[in-house]
């Protein structure tokens, strides 16, 4: 069997996402494409030999269409999720699932009036290697109950319209994702620092950022993030337990150790470091449609609980204060 995808976004991760399923995934192929810029979307298309659709929801509605991937803008995902969701087909939607709270709650009610999940978020450092094997040593109980995390989520250049607000909800929006699966809880409060500025940035941009988490177990979580620090794209984790440690390393660069000196590679983007969890993360999805199971990666109710945490962020980055997290109830769809 093979599922057909349209791809709504044809930008950066959305040409990566059409590479993927279309040549390293068995049993997927992209068939249509939609871009607001439609040369962008017709050269994409052509080179892979899928379909132009003047818009997303034209995509969306298309016979031929089975699933579909929604790698536009954060702004625009609240549309076509829900638009996938009112058509019944499996949505895969990049991060953030949408940009505010009140719009991811939106797409939680809808899902769930649906009946059935429909809904996978990119959130894909679950399927990281790495993370995978922070998780397994913390769930283990080999370093006693996780106490603290250190994160850095370090980026070497950023683009001029990258601002102080994307450090959040654009880039720490992983570690927040990240830390309420590691540590299987909630944020509920939020604090934002922005220390000495660093020169590579524009003044406008607070680089970088210091946002301290609290768990709803007592756990403090901090997470640096550098959006110019020029050296790589580095992302970083460190759990402090009650009897040992556990950290991330960079998974699969070698080192060589020669001379009295040790030296190693650092990635230079997230293209570099996550290549192997992209893969998974559609390989899991394209196999829950293939069976008929309700995808197991983040849900929407993953998402939505991530916006909530990069709202109060968002709010302590304004104000200076800490700021509770509030987070409704879990609904038991998602309990599985
Ligand atoms: P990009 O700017 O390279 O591409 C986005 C594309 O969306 C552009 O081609 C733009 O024209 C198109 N677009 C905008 N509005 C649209 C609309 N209404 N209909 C159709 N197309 C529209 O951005 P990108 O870096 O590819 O990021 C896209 C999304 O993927 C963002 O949500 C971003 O946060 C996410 N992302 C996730 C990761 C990850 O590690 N999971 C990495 C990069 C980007
Ligand atoms: C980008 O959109 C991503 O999602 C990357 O994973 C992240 O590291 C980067 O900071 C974001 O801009």
């Amino acid at each position: 069997m093979t599922v057909n995808i349209g791809v709504i976004g044809t930008g950066l991760i959305g040409q990566d996402h059409i590479r993927r399923l279309n040549m390293m995934l068995a049993g997927s192929a992209v068939v249509a494409v939609s871009d607001a810029d439609n040369e962008r979307a017709r050269e994409v298309a052509d080179r892979v030999g899928a379909r132009v659709l003047p818009t997303g929801l034209d995509l969306i509605n298309d016979p031929d269409v089975d699933a579909v991937v929604v790698a536009s803008w954060g702004p625009t995902h609240e549309e076509f999720v829900l638009a996938a969701i009112e058509s019944g087909k499996s949505v895969f939607c990049e991060k953030p699932l949408a940009t505010t709270q009140s719009a991811c709650q939106r797409i939680v009610s809808a899902e769930q009036e649906h009946g059935k999940r429909l809904v996978q978020v990119g959130f894909m450092r679950r399927y990281d290697a790495a993370y995978l094997a922070l998780k397994e040593a913390t769930d283990s109980g080999e370093i006693g109950a996780p106490l603290l995390m250190h994160c850095a989520h370090r980026i070497p250049q950023v683009a001029d319209n990258f601002t102080s607000e994307m450090a959040i909800n654009d880039a720490a929006i992983h570690e927040f994702d990240m830390v309420r699966w590691i540590f299987g809880s909630e944020v509920v409060g939020v604090r934002v620092f922005a220390p000495r500025h660093n020169r590579n940035s524009r003044p406008e941009l607070l680089d970088p950022l210091f946002i301290i988490l609290e768990m709803d177990s007592g756990a403090l979580v901090d997470i640096e993030v550098s959006a110019n620090i020029r050296y790589g794209y580095d992302i970083r984790g460190e759990i402090v337990g009650e009897l040992g440690t556990a950290s991330l390393e960079n998974s699969s660069a070698l080192e060589i150790r020669s001379a009295f000196q040790a030296r190693t590679q650092v990635p230079g983007d997230w293209q570099a470091r996550f290549s192997q969890a992209y893969d998974s993360e559609l390989r899991d999805w394209i196999s829950g449609i293939e069976t008929g199971v309700s995808p197991k990666g983040p849900s929407s109710w993953d998402g939505y609980a991530a916006t909530c945490i990069a709202d109060a962020a968002l709010e302590a980055l304004q104000s200076g204060n800490s700021v509770a997290v509030n987070l409704e109830s879990r609904p038991t769809f998602y309990d599985s």
